[in-house]
C-alpha cells in the first residue's frame, strides 16, 4: 500500500487556512525575539528519524503478546509500511534492519524498493541476545563475553556477518547492545567479562569497513539482574576508547536508571565526540519502550537543547549523528504510534531551537537561577506545532499525519492485503 502524494495534497487544503493563520502568528512572535522561523522550519525539514524493522509489529511483554492486524510478515512489507510513515511526514527517511529478524536476501531487491519509497538503510543491528533456530552454541550465558572462546567467536562471527548484510544496503554503522551479564552475585567475574568482551569488540572493529561506524549501547539492567557488562555510560565510552575513533556511544532513552540525568551524559559525550546518536523511547519505569514524549517530554526537551548546542559547538548538522527510535506498541497501532514519536521528537527539537541561548549564557555567567529557568520554559511553554507542520508541509508530507492515516483507513487496507492474523518478527 502506497500513499498517492495527491491524497496528501487534497487533505492538506481543507487544513491550509487555520494552519496558514497559526504559523504567521508563531512567525510574527518569534521575529520579535529575533528567531527566524523559516530558518528553524528548515534544520527542522533536514531532520530525519530511523525507524526500527522491529517496532513496526505489535510488541509484547513477557507475559503475553495481543498481535494487531495487517502487521508486516516480510522485509518488504516492513519497508513499504516505513514508506506510509515517510510519505506522511518526510521525517522517517530510513529503516534499522535487526539481524538475524530481517535479514535481506535479494538485497538489489531490497535497495530498489527502498529507494522507490524515498528511504535509506540505517544502522544494522546485531542480536546475541536469544537464541536462534540451528545455532550451534548457546547465548544463555552470554555471548561476546563468554567464558568460552568458542561462543565468543560466534558471537563474533555473527557481528562480522551483520556487517556483510548492512554493507549490501549500503548502510554505515553498526549497531551493537550486548545483553551479557549475570542474574547472581558470584555468577561471573566482572574483569574477565570486560577483557572478554573488549578482545571480541575488537575483532568486531577490524572487521569494520573504512567508513563505518560501531554503535555501543549500553544498559542498566534487563535481561540481567545483577550486573550489565555495558551497564553505562561509562563503560560504554571506555569500550569506545580502547577501541578506536569508529566506535562512538549510543544513547537509548529507556536504559539508564531511575532518574539519571540523561541530558548532562548527553553533553559530556558530545564534548567528547563520541555520542553516536539515540534510541529514542520514553519510560516512567524502566525500559518501557513507550512513545516518546509521553511520559517526560520535558526531559526530553532538554536533552535537545544539549544536542543543539552540541551540534552547534561541533560546527555539524543533525545529520552528524544516527537518530533512531527504539519503541515498542503493546496497544497502540504500531504506525499510528511511531507518527506521534516522530512527531514529538521534532516538537523537543523545534523547542530547543527556539530557546535564547545566548542569554541563557548570560544569566548563567550572573547566576540568575530565576532567568535561567525562564527562558528553558519559555521556550518549552510555547506551542511550536506550527513550525513542525511547516516543515512537514515543505516537505510534501501532511499537516495532519494521524488524521491523514485515520482518514484513508490504511490499517484497513493492509488488513485487506496482509490478513487480520499476521505477526511481525521482533520481540
Ligand atoms: C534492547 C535494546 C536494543 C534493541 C533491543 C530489541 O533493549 O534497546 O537497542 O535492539 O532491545
Ligand atoms: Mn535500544
Ligand atoms: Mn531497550
Amino acid at each position: 500500500m502506497k500513499i498517492e502524494q495527491y491524497r496528501i495534497d487534497q487533505h492538506n487544503e481543507g487544513l491550509l487556512g487555520k494552519h496558514n493563520n497559526q504559523f504567521i502568528f508563531l512567525k510574527e512572535q518569534l521575529g520579535e525575539q529575533g528567531i527566524d522561523a523559516n530558518a528553524i522550519v528548515k534544520t527542522l525539514q533536514a531532520f530525519q528519524v530511523a525507524i526500527p524493522s522491529w517496532a513496526l509489529g505489535t510488541g509484547g511483554t513477557r507475559f503475553g503478546r495481543f498481535s494487531g492486524a495487517g502487521e508486516p510478515g516480510s522485509l518488504e512489507e516492513k519497508i513499504e509500511d516505513v514508506g506510509i510513515l515517510h510519505a506522511l511526514n518526510r521525517s522517517s527517511g530510513s529503516i534499522s534492519l535487526h539481524i538475524p529478524w530481517d535479514i535481506p536476501k535479494d538485497a538489489d531487491a531490497i535497495i530498489q524498493l527502498a529507494s522507490s519509497l524515498d528511504l535509506k538503510f540505517d544502522a544494522v543491528n546485531s542480536n546475541t541476545f536469544q537464541d536462534q533456530k540451528n545455532q550451534e552454541l548457546s547465548y544463555k550465558y552470554g555471548s561476546l563475553s563468554h567464558v568460552d572462546p568458542k561462543v565468543r567467536k560466534q558471537a563474533v562471527d555473527h557481528n562480522i556477518e551483520v556487517i556483510k548484510y548492512g554493507k549490501e544496503l549500503g548502510s554505515k554503522a553498526l549497531s551493537i547492545w550486548l545483553s551479557d551479564g549475570s542474574c547472581f552475585p558470584g555468577q561471573s567475574n566482572f574483569v574477565k567479562s570486560f577483557q572478554n568482551t573488549l578482545e571480541s569488540l575488537q575483532e568486531i572493529y577490524a572487521a569494520l569497513p573504512e567508513d563505518w561506524k560501531v554503535f555501543v549501547e549500553y544498559k542498566a539492567y534487563e535481561p540481567n539482574f545483577y550486573s550489565t557488562v555495558i551497564q553505562d555510560w561509562g563503560s560504554s565510552l571506555l569500550f569506545c576508547q580502547k577501541l578506536g575513533p569508529k566506535a562512538d556511544v549510543l544513547v537509548d532513552l529507556g536504559h539508564h536508571l531511575p532518574n539519571a540525568n540523561i541530558e548532562q551524559i548527553v553533553a559530556t559525550l558530545m564534548m567528547e565526540g563520541r555520542l553516536a546518536g539515540f534510541h529514542f523511547n520514553d519510560s516512567k519505569y524502566g525500559d518501557d519502550d513507550l512513545t516518546v514524549g509521553s511520559i517526560r517530554p520535558y526531559m526530553l526537551f532538554l536533552i535537545f537543547v544539549e544536542l543543539v548546542e552540541g551540534m552547534k559547538r561541533a560546527g555539524k548538522g543533525s545529520d552528524g549523528f544516527a537518530w533512531m527510535i527504539d519503541a515498542s506498541h503493546n496497544v497502540k497501532d504500531p504506525l499510528e504510534d511511531l507518527l506521534q514519536s516522530v512527531e514529538a521528537i521534532l516538537l523537543s527539537y523545534a523547542q530547543a531551537l527556539i530557546l535564547d541561548s545566548k542569554k541563557l549564557e548570560i544569566a548563567r555567567g550572573e547566576n540568575d537561577v530565576v532567568l535561567a529557568q525562564q527562558l528553558l520554559q519559555n521556550a518549552f511553554r510555547t506551542d511550536v506545532r506550527p513550525l513542525v507542520r511547516e516543515a512537514m508541509l515543505h516537505s510534501g508530507g501532511s499537516l495532519d499525519p494521524i488524521g491523514l492515516f485515520r482518514d484513508l483507513k490504511v490499517r484497513n487496507g493492509l488488513i485487506a492485503e496482509r490478513g487480520l492474523v499476521t505477526v511481525a518478527t521482533g520481540l
